[in-house]
């Protein structure tokens, strides 16, 4: 019986039955990844004890050699993995990630360029309801309804009309390649700062199975969470002019003392990137999501772009179902996936027309492509016996027996 078992009984039995429902259902949430038993070791060590505000060698307080070490590691391996001059590995997220990068680049009222949420971008990328859409003047960029995907003329009509300071390159849910030096040009064109969140792609990028952003890029933010598979963080990698900036926006800008637990397993989670055969794990997601898209496609389902290029791709529903309707009935039958909005969107962003669906979670823990056209099948048949308790069940069942071949995590004590 472990300590917390016995100390805490509640919390104990919701970790047990989340560890349950993460080996038994298939997790197609394109943003999310089982991290390896070594990075979660490291999450819950003794790390988690220590202040550190500062950075190694120069901290604000005593006892931080060990915790300087791990820090050390993680940033060496960070630019390592991403040939980057700086690296702060302190961003509690993405999401702070991005906030330190517009502390140090912007004024208040300044103007950003980034995706359109609803098309595909982020909050943080000049949503009306963050702080980036609140002390920023933030304009977007779309994708074209025609073809899903985003139209570098129609960047560089907005850029000129705008003059931004900042463009957003990067994405939650966008299927396809993002041309990083397009983007640049435009930057240039109109004097502009250029940023790209990773977040999404970041374990393609490290592996040179996406375009790199770091040669173009003023700044790159990144999860670590996604598909490159680390602890809950974020990463930021900057060049020779802004290094200094950015350590100064991320602490004190905009953070206190960071979490060198997560830091720890960050480093934990780049040391594994860096190994050969986690471009042999990239390069499966990418066959796992092709085969997973040319099945949804055969069984008559409309792709956002037609298709993929990377590890997720956007299923407009149109009349057949809303996004709600279709992601409930896939949890029913234990496919976790996410409702999301399409271009052109005509329902409300709590309802929406669209899922999206990844394939890093279920390439972690083995699965190839006869599971992904298999999986793909479940998906299309869940959502047409979306009103059919028992077939959803009955397609539960059989997810439980797929998933029950390839077990994540071997002897994990909860
Ligand atoms: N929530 C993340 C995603 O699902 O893409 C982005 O923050």
């Amino acid at each position: 019986m472990s300590v917390l078992s016995k100390q805490d009984p509640a919390v104990h039995e919701a970790i047990a039955a989340e560890y349950k429902r993460q080996e038994e259902g298939l997790e197609l949430i394109a943003s999310e990844n089982y991290t390896s038993q070594a990075v979660m070791e490291a999450v819950g060590s003794v790390l988690t004890n220590k202040y550190a505000e500062g950075l190694p060698g120069r901290r604000y307080y005593a006892g931080c050699v060990h915790v300087d070490t791990v820090e050390r590691l993680a940033r060496s391996r960070a630019k390592e993995l991403f040939g980057a001059y700086g690296a702060n590995v302190q961003p509690h997220s993405g999401a702070q990630a991005n906030a330190a990068v517009f502390l140090a680049a912007l004024k208040a009222g300044d103007t950003i360029l980034g995706l359109d949420l609803s098309h595909g971008g982020h909050l943080t990328h000049g949503s009306p309801v963050n702080m980036s859409g609140i002390l920023y003047n933030a304009t977007h960029y779309g994708v074209q309804e025609s073809t899903g995907t985003v139209d570098m003329d129609q960047v560089r009509d907005a850029a000129k009309k705008g003059q931004p300071k900042l463009i957003i390159c990067g994405a939650s849910a966008y299927p396809r390649a993002i041309d990083f030096e397009a983007f640049r040009s435009i930057a240039d064109e109109v004097g502009a700062l250029l940023m790209a969140d990773i977040s999404h792609i970041a374990g393609l990028v490290c592996t040179g199975l996406h375009a790199d952003p770091v040669p173009h890029c003023d700044f790159v933010t990144t999860t670590t969470h996604k598909t490159l598979r680390g602890p809950r963080g974020g990463l930021i990698l900057s060049n020779k002019d802004w290094a200094k900036a950015i350590n100064k926006a991320v602490f004190p800008g905009t953070q206190g003392g960071p979490l060198e637990h997560v830091i720890a397993g960050k480093a934990v989670a780049f040391g594994e990137a860096l190994q050969p055969s986690f471009k042999d794990y990239a390069q499966r997601i990418l066959d796992n999501a092709q085969a997973m898209a040319g099945r949804l496609q055969e069984r008559g389902l409309n792709l956002v772009s037609g298709g993929t290029d990377n590890h997720l791709m956007l299923v407009d529903l149109g009349e057949l179902c809303s996004g709600k309707d279709a992601e409930e009935a896939l949890e029913k039958a234990d496919i976790t996936v996410n409702k999301n909005t399409v271009p052109g969107e005509k329902r409300s962003p709590f309802v929406t027309s669209g899922i999206r669906i990844g394939t890093p979670a279920i390439t972690t823990r083995g699965m190839g492509t006869s599971d992904a056209i298999q999986v793909a099948d479940w998906i299309v048949d869940a959502i047409h016996a979306r009103n059919d308790e028992a077939r959803l069940q009955a397609i539960g069942e059989q997810v439980k027996e797929l998933c029950g071949r390839y077990p994540v995590y071997n002897d994990l004590a909860i």
